[in-house]
């Protein structure tokens, strides 16, 4: 079995600190399927108000909190239009289709953001012979774009065409205090364009589970009966909210940490032999590597560094992703640079 001590597969990896621990042990509970949980109440309350939403569901994961947001915006035979690389599309296993019995409409983007004529030209007009759109979701920070972030003068576009057409606009903000950081335009800012935002504790935010789900009063409504129906109604989970309650006092600030290091990361690995980055996709913490090596491709390397410690995840054939996190200091940064020189070559 292979030692991974670096590990940049995903922020997802990140373990509760003792601290983190120490104030779940300590968290007072309820039956959450009641509403009685006083510490999930507290973060729903507390997010909202972050928000500047009027309410917010706990839910298990990001996954559930976008599959519910489809399903409370959609009737079946809708369409959903979203990025092409966006994470509902690409990494839940078909969740809209098989929860919601809509199509995805995806579109390309460029580094995870649409083009405006092109979502224009992607609403279906009122014709039997087309599913209408249900919703346009969009992702920021952009994963699978590379941690991109999604400018904020392109979100209000959004907002307008939403508008027009009448069609609710989602956000799945897995990642969105990444970009809350890099730009300093606050949650709220970036909220106030959306119907539906979910953002994710168990990422760089570091909790070991949890994503929660925000919106209208009369929209969260639907969704706690739909996290019953997928399964998500959970019982004295204050102990999981706890955990999340202390990354926002605390894993939230220290994201810039994670930023400085892709960074560095990215600077330094553009000068390893067979490796070429775009730099202008380094926004956050997720740096995309691209080898052109003779004698690597993307699965090949991955093994290599897991043999020598470091975990990366290949994409496709040439790209693996890197993505820091508050487990990953700028020591580890460094040996990873290392380990590279010494498998590609300088
Ligand atoms: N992303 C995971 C993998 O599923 C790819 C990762 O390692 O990055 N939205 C976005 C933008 C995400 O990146 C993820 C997880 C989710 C939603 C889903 O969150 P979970 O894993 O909690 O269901």
């Amino acid at each position: 079995m292979v030692q991974i001590r670096i590990d940049l597969r995903s922020d997802t990896v990140t373990k509760p600190s003792p601290a983190m621990r120490e104030a779940m042990a300590g968290a007072a509970v309820g039956d959450d399927v009641y509403g009685e949980d006083p510490t999930v109440n507290k973060l729903q309350e507390r997010i909202a108000t972050i928000l500047h939403k009027e309410a917010a569901l706990y839910v298990p994961s990001g996954t559930m909190s976008n599959q519910i947001a489809i399903k409370c915006h959609t009737q079946p035979g809708m369409e959903i239009i979203c990025e092409q690389d966006c994470h509902l599309f690409n990494y839940e296993a078909s969740g809209p289709a098989f929860n919601s019995l809509v199509m995805p409409r995806p579109l390309k983007g460029q580094y995870g953001v649409l083009d405006i004529d092109e979502v224009r030209q992607a609403i279906r007009p009122d014709n039997i012979h087309a599913g209408p759109t249900g919703l346009i979701a969009v992702e920021n920070t952009h994963n699978r774009a590379g941690g991109t972030i999604y400018p904020l003068s392109a979100i209000q576009q959004l907002r307008v065409v939403a508008d027009e057409f009448k069609i609710p606009l989602h956000l799945d903000g897995a990642r969105l205090f990444n970009a809350v950081i890099a730009t300093g335009i606050p949650a709220h800012e970036w909220a106030k364009y959306f119907d539906s935002v979910s953002i994710c504790f168990s990422k760089g935010l570091g909790a070991p589970i949890g994503s929660i789900i925000v919106g209208t009063r009369e929209f969260i409504r639907k969704a706690v009966r739909v996290r019953k129906i997928f399964g998500g109604g959970m019982r004295q989970v204050g102990i999981l909210a706890a955990a999340c309650l202390y990354a926002l006092d605390n894993n939230i600030e220290r994201l810039v940490e994670d930023h400085e290091n892709a960074r560095f990361l990215a600077e330094r690995l553009q000068q390893v032999r067979g490796i070429s980055i775009d730099m202008q996709q380094v926004h956050t913490n997720i740096v995309m590597v691209n080898i052109n090596h003779p004698d690597y491709d993307a699965l090949t390397l991955s093994r290599r560094l897991a043999e020598a410690g470091v975990g990366m995840n290949p994409v496709n054939q040439q790209k693996m992703r890197a993505v820091t996190h508050l487990d990953v200091d700028r020591t580890a940064i460094e040996e990873t640079i290392a380990i590279f020189h010494k498998i590609l070559g300088d």
